[in-house]
């Protein structure tokens, strides 16, 4: 019988959530405490778009992922729309996705071929040898320990790095959403860390996203309270075009009155994303707001990778900024004229229109990947 779940992922000084994680395979509850201080102002954004572009690839896969039908959101009736979707792109290894969490694991066989190498570092020497003040960061850094070993202490990453990226084709497991792929995995998160800690660990992960050519940074965290240096750091992100998918949160709230950082920094990079059901209405917990909350994604009980070369099921608006970033890494692998404001207006414009969600997310909709590409598809033949 599977176990309820539900995610809590909150940083904020006064007021302490639990996460509570639960996996029907094994059935494991994990409890997390995160917390984090923050001030309170906004500031206008800047927009400026990317120039770079990408040849689009598309591979055919070689051995079938067994577990696909485990997933309502990977099934021949994908809610949306993938399998129609991964016939116009599959990816990019040149897209780089920068995973902000609670690390991954390393060794896991659906995941670790997709991992981003840092260009710039010769592994294992102990030296640094790209001069950015870290040794041996090859995969991207655990700025939690100070290493180069990102491992996840949680599950979380593990499972929200699945769903964007896990391998297709190698006869194991599932697929992200963005096949072809790499993930650059930046640890900002533990159990035991104060939350001011995890605050500047997140901003000290933006600023390596940003250094070292992420093209979408995923956050599904956040917390109450705002902070000028996350804020100031996503508008650097935006700066150099970077698209930023983040978790509305999941404390049933209206984002509107009250909100939840780095989802409701008003900057046009940042896309928010609630939790859809199977049903198409909001899971119970996720936050929502017309004007804070752009789309919604499917977030409930989405079976991905967990540590330990396992897997199993998540629930919450982790899951669908997860779901969001891989259809925005789909889609600028086939489109990478596109700037992120624009891939942004583009899985806005593409939602599914419900009734359900037209009072509730500023699109009133939830995203498809389908759409998506085939609106890029239409869009980039009269603009460029
Ligand atoms: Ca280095
Ligand atoms: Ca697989």
């Amino acid at each position: 019988m599977p176990f309820a779940l539900v995610n809590r992922y909150m940083r904020t000084q006064r007021t302490f959530l639990l996460l509570y994680i639960s996996i029907i395979t094994f059935g494991l509850v994990l409890n997390l405490k995160h917390s984090l201080f923050h001030s309170k102002t906004l500031i206008p954004s800047l927009l400026i778009p990317r120039a770079s572009a990408f040849v689009p690839t598309l591979v055919t896969p070689k051995m079938m992922d067994p577990d696909l039908s485990k997933s309502w959101l990977l099934r021949s009736n994908s809610a949306i729309g993938i399998h129609e979707a991964w016939k116009l792109s599959q990816g990019d290894k040149r897209i780089v996705v920068a995973i902000i969490d609670t690390g991954v694991d390393l060794n896991h066989s659906d995941l670790k071929e997709n991992f981003w190498h840092n260009p710039k570092e010769i592994p294992n020497n102990g030296l640094d040898d790209d001069h950015n003040g870290l040794i041996d960061d090859i995969l991207g850094w655990d700025f939690v320990h100070n290493t180069a070993t990102p491992y996840d202490e949680h599950g979380h990453g593990t499972h929200v790095t699945g769903i964007i990226g896990a391998v297709k084709g190698n006869g194991i497991g599932i697929s992200g959403i963005c096949p072809y792929v790499s993930l650059m995995i930046l640890k900002y998160y533990a159990p035991n860390s104060s939350g001011r800690k995890n605050l500047e660990n997140t901003v000290r992960a933006f600023q390596y996203a940003i250094d070292n050519g992420a093209h979408i940074i995923n956050y599904s965290g956040g917390g109450a309270e705002y902070s000028k240096e996350e804020h100031d750091m996503i508008v650097k992100a935006q700066e150099k075009g970077i698209l930023v998918v983040a978790a509305a949160g999941n404390e049933k709230n209206n984002a509107d009155e009250i909100a939840y950082y780095p989802a409701s920094y008003d900057l046009d990079n940042i896309i928010s994303v609630a939790a859809l059901q199977k049903d198409g209405t909001l899971v119970h917990s996720s936050n929502f707001g017309v004007t804070r909350i752009d789309v919604a994604a499917p977030g409930y009980q989405i079976y991905s990778t967990l540590p330990n070369n396992q897997y199993g099921m998540m629930t919450g608006t982790s899951q669908a900024t997860a779901v969001v970033t891989g259809i925005a890494a789909l889609t600028l692998s086939k489109y990478g004229k596109l700037p992120a404001t624009k891939i942004k207006e583009l899985i806005l414009a593409s939602v599914n229109p419900m009734l359900s969600l037209k009072a509730k997310i500023k699109s009133g909709g939830s995203v498809n990947a389908l759409t998506s590409l085939e609106r890029a598809d239409h869009e980039t033949k009269n603009t460029f």
